[in-house]
């Protein structure tokens, strides 16, 4: 598992070279951003269970035909499954967003969920609505919480996205 920093590092280590302009100015701008990285996500923290409870009920109010019979979020345990899924979205993101860096959700989420999602008919497409439902609710709060540029917060949400659809966002 890798954040900013340590992903920096190996990458120059790699190479034997010493940091150069372009290190400089990522490093800069992640300690800049460390604050707002930390305080969004305190803002996730204390709002997670309602986050996800509301995109859930968002995504489900979009495509009802997902808790019909034949939906694959119908029956309670699935529904549950769903929900559940949508909350490990929420919390490795927002590991991700402390680490300034996507690479914890490679390794914790991603690896290997577009096979075990296809195998079980979990839609692709509907759940990554419901990611960025909770992208767009997190953003409001993280605002609301006095972040002034919010914009780091798309990233770990758009990575999810991106690499479970494997389409540009
Ligand atoms: C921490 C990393 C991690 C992830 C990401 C994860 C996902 C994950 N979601 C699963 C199932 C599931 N995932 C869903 C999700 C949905 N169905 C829908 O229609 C909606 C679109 C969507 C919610 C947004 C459902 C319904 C199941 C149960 C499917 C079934 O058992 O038939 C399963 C199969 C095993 C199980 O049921 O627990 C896994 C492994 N597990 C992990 O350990």
């Amino acid at each position: 598992m890798r954040d900013a920093v340590t992903s920096l590092i190996k990458n120059y280590d790699v190479a034997g070279r010493y940091f150069d302009r372009n290190a400089i100015d990522s490093l800069k701008s992640y300690f800049e951003s460390g604050t707002a990285r930390v305080q969004a996500a305190a803002a996730i923290n204390s709002n997670a269970a309602a986050i996800v409870k509301q995109a859930g009920s968002k995504l489900f109010e979009e495509l009802p035909e997902l808790i019909r019979p034949g939906g694959n979020a119908y029956t309670t345990r699935r529904y549950a499954a769903c929900l559940r899924d949508m909350d490990y979205y929420l919390r490795y993101a927002t590991y991700a967003l402390v680490a300034g860096n996507t690479n914890v959700l490679d390794e914790r989420v991603l690896q290997g969920l577009r096979e075990t999602y296809n195998s079980l008919g979990v839609p692709i497409g509907p759940t990554v609505r419901g990611v960025q439902l909770m992208k767009d609710i997190v953003k409001e709060q993280v605002a609301a919480a006095g972040v002034v540029n919010a914009a780091f917060v798309d990233e770990p949400f758009d990575h999810i996205t991106r690499e479970l659809s494997e389409q540009d966002v």
